[in-house]
Order: structure tokens, then sequence, then C-alpha cells
């Protein structure tokens, strides 16, 4: 059960952030709306939402997924691997400090962030992307052993994140996007394979027996609900446009995390 959930608010130089998306500039007005209109999916999940301000010195700050990884025993601030995103982490400690006494960092040359982190159970996949290299994934693996969970590395070659392409929906069952399809490591999964022109539509948020999807990708959205899964249904098409996918827009905090 998730009970808290931060987000941030996108900032007015929203599109001056990363992207490698070719889908033309987003615009702000209607980021903020679709942000909103997120918040509101969230709620309708059952989650109170803390929503921090937009921080204008981080274009991609709205993507705070990406500066910690949360678990119900601990939050570890990340150091993300883009440039421009370096200090993002740490305008989210004051925040996470509310609904934690364990604190972890990630230190050195570690680079991670928390779009690579897939948690399935107690175990955490850590995909090594261009933005999370090995003594990131050795740093937090030596984390969440301490806390008893197990961690193992997955490379990512073609997209942003791991979970660009991989998410976990419940009941066994993994929504996968291009190179995971054929992944060995999810092969013990049931997996719904998301077709190469809507594989935007593989990130999705699982959320207290919901799945949030992205509107626009008819075919995912009938095999998920064929799978038996219940939807809620939000406007991505502004995120999409900066690559970022439906989990990155927040930090999911397992209950039992607060002091
Ligand atoms: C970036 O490239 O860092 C942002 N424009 C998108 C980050 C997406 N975050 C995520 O997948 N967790």
């Amino acid at each position: 059960m998730i009970k808290n959930v931060i987000v941030r608010k996108p900032s007015k130089n929203f599109a001056d952030g990363i992207t490698t998306a070719d889908l033309g500039k987003p615009d702000y007005e209607k980021a903020l709306e679709q942000h909103e209109g997120y918040i509101e999916a969230l709620k309708e999940c059952g989650c109170s939402v803390t929503v921090l301000e937009a921080d204008e010195r981080y274009p991609d700050s709205t993507f705070v997924e990406d500066v910690a990884v949360v678990t119900e025993k601990c939050a570890i601030i990340t150091r993300p691997g883009a440039a421009s995103r370096k200090g993002e982490e740490k305008e989210i400690i004051d925040t996470l400090k509310k609904f934690y006494s364990n604190i972890e960092y990630l230190e050195g040359s570690a680079c991670l962030e928390g779009g690579d982190i897939l948690r399935i159970d107690k175990h955490f996949y850590i995909g090594q992307s261009k933005r999370t290299n090995a003594e990131g994934a050795r740093q937090l693996t030596a984390i969440l052993n301490k806390y008893g969970y197990t961690a193992s590395a997955v490379p990512v070659k073609q997209i942003l994140h791991l979970k660009t392409g991989v998410i976990y929906a419940g009941n066994n069952t993994v929504i996968a996007a291009g190179e995971f399809k054929d992944n060995d490591v999810f092969k013990k999964f049931k997996m719904i394979k998301v077709d190469d022109d809507e594989a935007y539509s593989a990130n999705c948020v699982k959320m207290n027996g919901h799945l949030i999807i992205p509107k626009g990708f008819s075919k995912s959205k009938k095999a998920i609900v064929d799978a038996g899964f219940k939807i809620v249904e939000v406007e991505m098409s502004e995120f999409e446009k900066m690559d970022g996918g439906l989990t990155c827009l927040s930090l999911r905090i397992p209950e039992d995390s607060s002091k």
C-alpha cells in the first residue's frame, strides 16, 4: 500500500530540460494541467500527495523519481548522472526527512537515477544506463542489502532508464517494451509486451490496486485491461516530449516508512 506520494510542479523553463524525443516543444500551461491530472489520479488511488513548488534552477526537476530511491525502511538520495541535473537531489532531502528517520546517500563517483530502479517485491533491479554507473549500482546494492533487500544489475542499452522500458504491474506481471521484451532477466514473470509504436506506454504506475496508464495507446490499454488490471488514465503528452514517463513524476513511499 502506498499512502504518501511526493511530486514537484513543472518549472516554467521545463522545455529547456534534456530530451531525445522528436515530438516538438512542450507547452508549459498544458504540462501544468496534465500534472494536476496526474495528482488527481494519485488521489483517486487513495494517496495523499505532497506537492513541492517548481524549482526554476533545474528544468528537469519535475521528474522527482530520479533523485531518490524510497523503500518502507529507508530513503536513499541518488546522484543524477546528467550534468544539468546534478544538485537536484539536495532539494528533496528536507521533504524526505518528514517521512524517514533513515536517510542514506550515494557518494563519490557514483551516478544513479531513480528511473533505473525497478522493485519487484524485495528485489531491486538496477538499470546500468547512461545515467547509472557500476559504482552507483554497487553502492545502492550495499545499502539495500543492509536493510534486507536484494539487488542485481540489468544493462540498459537503447533507452533512457530501465523503467522507461519495463515496469512491474503486480500479479507477477511485468509490462515491457523494446529491448526488455526478450530479456532473460524478466522471463520468469508474466509479460505484457508493448508494440514498438506504443513503446511509451510500457511505463505505468502501479498504485494501490490500480495501474495509472498514459492515454492514447489503445493496444496497450486493451492488453492491460484484458490481463485483469484496473486502470486510471492520464494525459501525458507534454511530459512524453521531454522523455518523461508516469513513474518519473513521483516518489511513491511504501507504507510503514513514516516515523
Ligand atoms: C531527463 O532526461 O532527465 C528528463 N528529461 C526525463 C527524466 C525521466 N525520468 C525518468 O524516467 N525517471
